[in-house]
């Protein structure tokens, strides 16, 4: 098969790993594919390090032999910037699973690229991670910090990049970084932790982090609040942003998407009867409850406080990513807008897919106060005929990244450029930003082998 790797090379890396990490074929299949099923590629060889040393072996083995590499954490991510779609071997960080003792003066804990996110969320019972996303029990620190995560309290807390306060990195000559001592201030030069959040596995490999923790949230209440349409919960959503004290998340769905999780899930309806649009809110603090219920006002409302009716709630937005799913093969359009956009975009978004394709679902939910919309698309879903009908041929993405340049946004608020975006990314970036980032690329890993398909070179 093209792409497999002298029996030399094969024999190298089992001096590093031994050979039960070093797996081929069908042992390797697994890692070779995405969440959606979206992305499906070939790892002609996935290697498992168990700790930072042997890590930076195997890059300095890849280096040397000119092998691409894609390094993989939980492979949670939807833009298939951790599938090896190009014949690259996959470097697995899941084994790198040694999490600290949280140092409770400062609120951090060191954590090891495969440690989950909710692992670090667990790690102290009066702590918790700002960084709350619903794949958080197999998305891994590595994977978060090199994708610069988002998810559902960013407004409170900030992205993965916000809780950053040390990285140990590898570059891909083996050269290991570690800058670990978490100092809360520390203008030493140049700021690399912050630049490898987001990075996407193109500068080097993540490896480990320390990480600032919160105070968790006391007594949260969670509610849902009814809503006629984008517009009435973009405001809603603005008003809770200045009159909630303690607000952590602000979260928009629609009728659209719960028919669907009604309908292959079984998910209860969270509130009877049924609106168009909804808006999850959820607060903690002295007076959150009667906050939340003045901004609700007559609308439709349902309350969860306590984890279980929190759960309940929280089900109906959490499981929004597999919706579209139970109709074909999600495109996932992760974009973002200037906050006083997000109207438009979201009440127009539907309407510009489909002067593309007719037929396709377009299901939509996000991160209202962010100004970050999630549109899903499965193309053709619902149309039995007709030229092109259900083909995935980048005219969705053309369209929904078209529009969102126009009002000007992102077209990746969290999820990353991956394999998926980056034909588009010259929407957003300029050809001075685009040479700059090659440039740094090119600094970090001469040898041009870390994710060389993710992030255009
Ligand atoms: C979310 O907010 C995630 O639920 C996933 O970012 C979004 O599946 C998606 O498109
Ligand atoms: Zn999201």
């Amino acid at each position: 098969m093209p792409g497999e790797l002298p029996a030399g090379l094969l024999r190298q890396f089992a001096a590093v790993v031994g050979e039960s990490h070093v797996l081929t074929g069908d042992a390797a299949a697994g890692y070779a594919v995405d969440w959606t099923g979206g992305f499906t590629g070939h790892a002609p060889a996935v290697l498992r390090p168990r700790d930072t040393e042997e890590g930076a072996a195997l890059l300095a083995l890849c280096a040397d032999a000119g092998v691409a590499v894609v390094p993989q954490g939980g492979n949670t991510g939807l833009v298939g910037g951790g599938v090896p779609l190009h014949g690259e071997v996959v470097l697995s960080l899941a084994r790198l699973d040694r999490l600290g003792p949280v140092d409770l003066d400062a609120g951090q804990v060191s954590a090891g690229a495969g440690v989950s996110l909710q692992q670090v969320a667990d790690a102290d019972p009066g702590l918790d991670l700002g960084v709350f996303i619903a794949s958080r029990h197999s998305a891994t620190v590595g994977g978060a910090v090199a994708t610069n995560a988002g998810g559902l309290r960013v407004l409170r807390y900030g992205s993965m990049r916000a809780q950053l306060r040390g990285i140990e990195a590898v570059l891909s000559d083996g050269t290991v970084l570690s800058h670990m001592s978490g100092l809360v201030k520390d203008n030493t030069g140049y700021d690399y932790p912050s630049l490898l959040a987001g990075s996407e596995g193109t500068l080097a490999v993540v490896t480990a982090a320390r990480l600032q923790l919160v105070p968790r949230m006391a007594d949260p209440v969670t509610v849902i609040v009814g809503a006629d349409g984008p517009g009435e919960v973009h405001a809603l959503a603005r008003r809770a942003v200045r009159e909630v004290g303690g607000l952590a998340s602000a979260e928009f769905f629609t009728q659209a998407g719960l028919d669907l999780l009604a309908e292959h899930a079984g998910l209860p309806l969270p509130l009877r009867p049924p609106t168009p649009a909804y808006l999850l809110l959820e607060a903690a603090g002295p007076g959150a409850a009667e906050e939340l219920a003045e901004l609700a006002g007559d609308r439709p409302v349902a309350v969860g406080t306590g984890a279980a009716g929190r759960a309940r709630l929280w089900a109906s937005r959490e499981r929004h990513p597999e919706a579209a799913g139970f109709v074909g093969v999600p495109l996932k359009l992760d974009v973002s807008v200037p906050t006083a956009r997000w109207v438009r975009l979201a009440s127009e978004v539907a309407g510009v897919v489909a002067e593309a394709d007719p037929g396709a679902l377009v299901i939509i939910y996000g991160h209202v106060a962010d100004g970050n919309l999630h549109v899903n698309v499965v193309p053709g879903a619902g149309v039995t005929g007709g030229a092109g009908a259900g083909a995935a041929d980048g005219r969705h993405e053309d369209a929904v990244f078209s529009f969102v340049a126009s009002l000007g946004g992102s077209i990746s608020a969290e999820h990353g450029i991956g394999a998926l975006k980056a034909r588009w990314l010259p929407l957003v970036r300029s050809d001075a930003e685009r040479a700059l980032f090659a440039r740094l690329r090119a600094a970090f890993d001469p040898a041009g082998i870390l994710n060389p398909h993710v992030l255009p070179r």
